[in-house]
């Protein structure tokens, strides 16, 4: 085995932020007052094409004003195109961190085992199916792709929130593609796969069937980019500094939890706010939320390969923790926003083939046609030189024999652009001194193709999962595959789907045929083997309690308590939520013991009909008797806590306030007084009802505990 090493490189956090510096310009802070061209020039008139005129009359626009004509022209050619998948998308600037070098029996990566570094990182979250301008709550899987500007060159991990994938094989992958867009006659639907072509592709290949489970359940409608976990998806390969290999695959498990929205609350956030997602993240990073994600890898020594009863290389199964457990390795925060979405975060351009030493890949076959493709795609959006721009340029060093190209930025000094070259420049770099090394794996057989025998099992994986589900997630399943299904015009392919369910569990596929007019099965057509996995399945809770971020409206009409919600808001914003007046206009609203109209009141941040319960996590309703009344009195905040109690959200109510929700809500088995009891109601002493069992409702309760303190 040849000696390998990590190139050491002293790098700070910042080191990425400076670079990316030397291209912003701030037209706030320049010295340069007044307006030019892209080339310098000063424009004295910025409103009127040069035209012919005798002084009254207007003639003809004139081709020779070489101002207009550059404006216009650099607009016409300002689009590009959009990626062909993951168009839709938001980012932001942070920093990775590894614990200790608890990883280096795996690799000698610098990154995962130097604690003392501090690894600028770019991450894009997306959604897959939608455009460019489609709305971010649609259910769909969420990309979470990672650059890490290391030392030793960038490190891409383009990963999904959800660790299992449609396909085995590459080649399948422009038809998947294909079918879960929009379809090609009428270009139907956007941000969406409840069509006859996906579940058409999905039910005649059953590879398909895992993945469809994970994204038709809650994971797909997600709360927050913040509250994902991230997986690699793929597996790769680690190789230690004694020439060790292990496969391995990485995980983000985010400090906030697992979320998700319900799907009626999903759906109306579309209409109601499309960039709740993006905004969501800006709005945490400049509070300074930070979100954060631990970094876990599952690995699996190269002796150990075909000892489990799936393939470790098949992207359509995950390693159950049961059998390889997560070890946590660092983490990342997510600390700057970008300060211009176009050159950031679209021209961000990922490649599942960049990889820094001590990583590499497996032949996983997925893998390996994605290690083609991402690079591909940036040369068609972006162009061959697509590395040198600021976003994707590396921190270290860069020095190779590629020249030219469209575009070209870099200056390279002198006459030699090849190796071996009569100066010694741009000699390699032996694997000892930080060259990359790949590891030196054995080939041989026949050329075919062909998959391995233990891709063709493709149930197990779907049944375990299913079982995993807690009641209310199964419900969650049966409507949201119920809901596509019925999307689907052409019997041929919800019946079809109908009959792939019968594979996973025939209760949970009856349900679904019932409701959409399918194939309903007769039988047990497969026995349910009753395993489950603790595996990332079912929503994880925070790390901590915590309301860190949860957004908390309290409706107000005049009238309120204005001391007791001064103090809620107080309270609630120490704990890191960020809490909204929601009053009947956008202004003032006074409270008792202020004559309306005088006194000083309380700023408004919306009225009840500019926003709606879906974009709150919480709803407080404070005490204050004509306050309680006018709310009474008004079908949409009657409609705000009706909207929000069927969404399982936390609602606070004191005093006055709980005469409101309670005549609000109206439900049979709710009870609004004493402690917690039987169904699905908890009051506390001050009148906090709490819903649910999962989601938003813990934490926000939490910060009405808080306030009960
Ligand atoms: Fe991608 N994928 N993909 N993909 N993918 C792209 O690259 C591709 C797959 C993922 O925010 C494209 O730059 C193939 C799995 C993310 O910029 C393209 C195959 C996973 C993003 C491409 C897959 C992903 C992409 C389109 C099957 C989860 C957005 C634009 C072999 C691990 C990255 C681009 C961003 C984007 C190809 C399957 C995640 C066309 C051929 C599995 C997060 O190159």
């Amino acid at each position: 085995m040849q000696a390998v090493k990590s190139a050491v490189t002293s790098l700070t956090a910042d080191v990425k932020t400076n670079d990316m510096r030397r291209d912003i310009v701030d037209p706030e802070a320049t010295s340069l007052k007044g307006q030019n061209t892209d080339f310098g020039l000063y424009i004295s008139d910025t409103d009127n094409w040069l035209r012919a005129t005798d002084g009254r009359n207007v003639g003809p626009a004139l081709l020779e004003d070489q101002i207009a004509r550059e404006k216009i022209s650099h607009f016409d050619h300002e689009r590009i195109p959009e990626r062909v998948v993951h168009a839709r998308g938001t980012g932001a600037h942070g920093v990775f961190r590894a614990y200790d070098d608890r990883a280096s029996k795996y690799t000698y990566a610098g990154v995962l085992t130097d604690p003392t570094r501090e690894t600028p990182t770019f991450v894009r979250f997306s959604t897959v199916q939608g455009s460019r301008g489609s709305a971010d709550t649609v259910r769909d899987v969420r990309g979470f792709a990672t650059k890490f500007y290391t030392g030793e060159g960038n490190w891409d991990i383009v990963g999904n929130d959800i660790p299992v994938f449609f396909i085995q094989d590459a080649i399948k992958f422009p038809d998947f593609v294909h079918a879960v867009k929009p379809e090609p006659h009428n270009e139907v639907p956007q941000g969406q796969s409840a069509h006859n072509n996906f579940w058409d592709f999905v039910g005649l290949q059953p590879e398909s069937a895992h993945m469809v489970m994970w994204v038709m359940s809650d994971r797909g409608i997600p709360r927050s980019l913040r509250m994902m976990q991230g997986f690699g998806v793929n597996t790769y390969t680690l190789m230690n500094a004694a020439g060790e290999r292990h496969f391995v695959k990485f995980h983000w498990l985010p400090e906030l939890g697992v979320h998700s929205l319900v799907w009626d609350e999903a759906l109306k956030i579309c209409g109601q706010d499309p960039d709740f997602h993006r905004k969501d993240l800006e709005e945490a990073i400049t509070t300074g939320a930070y979100p954060k994600w631990k970094f876990g890898i599952q690995v699996i020594p190269e002796k150990d390969e075909h000892t489990f009863d799936f393939d470790i290389l098949d992207a359509t199964k995950i390693w159950p923790e049961e059998l390889v457990p997560i070890e946590y390795i660092g983490e990342m925060t997510l600390n700057r926003v970008v300060d211009e979405f176009f050159t950031e975060v679209e021209q961000v351009a990922f490649c599942t083939s960049h990889v820094v030493p001590g990583i590499g890949f497996s032949d996983d076959p997925l893998l390996q046609g994605r290690n083609f493709s991402y690079f591909d795609t940036q040369i068609s959006r972006l162009g061959i030189n697509w590395q040198e721009l600021p976003i994707n340029r590396p921190v270290c060093p860069v020095m190779s024999t590629q020249r030219d190209g469209k575009m070209r930025h870099r200056i390279t000094k002198g006459e030699i652009n090849y190796w071996p070259n009569r100066k010694g420049t741009h000699p390699p770099v032996p694997p000892d001194q930080g060259g990359y090394h790949e590891f030196a794996q054995k080939v041989a057989g026949i050329k075919q193709r062909v998959r391995s025998v233990k891709f063709q099992e493709h149930y197990n994986q779907a049944q375990m999962f299913y079982n995993s589900l807690a009641p209310h997630e199964k419900k969650h399943l049966v409507e949201a595959i119920s809901f596509e299904l019925s999307h689907c015009e052409d019997p041929v392919v919800y019946e079809s789907y109908t009959k792939i369910l019968a594979n996973i569990d025939f209760d949970f596929a009856k349900q679904i045929a019932v409701n959409v007019g399918g194939v309903v099965p007769d039988a047990l057509a497969r026995v349910n083997k009753g395993h489950t996995s603790k595996v990332s399945q079912t929503q994880y809770p925070s790390m901590e309690p915590t309301i860190k971020t949860r957004r908390i409206a309290i409706l107000v009409a005049d009238g309120f308590n204005g001391a007791e919600v001064l103090a809620l808001r107080a309270a609630l914003k120490a704990g890191m939520a960020t809490t909204f007046l929601i009053g009947p206009r956008r202004g003032k609203i006074y409270p008792a013991g202020q004559k309306i109209g005088s006194g000083e009141g309380m700023m408004a941040d919306h009225h009840f009909e500019g926003q709606r319960s879906t974009l709150f996590d919480a709803l407080l309703i404070p005490s204050g008797l004509e306050h309680a009344q006018t709310l009474a009195t008004n079908g949409r905040t009657v409609h705000w806590i009706r909207e929000a109690f069927g969404h399982c959200k936390v609602i606070g109510a004191i005093g006055e306030g709980v005469a409101f929700l309670r005549d609000a809500v109206v439900l049979p088995g709710v009870e609004m007084q004493g402690s917690a009891g039987a169904g699905n109601a908890v009051v506390s002493s001050f009148g906090v009802v709490t819903t649910g069992s999962y989601g938003a409702s813990g934490a926000a309760a939490e910060a009405f505990k808080i306030v009960a303190g």
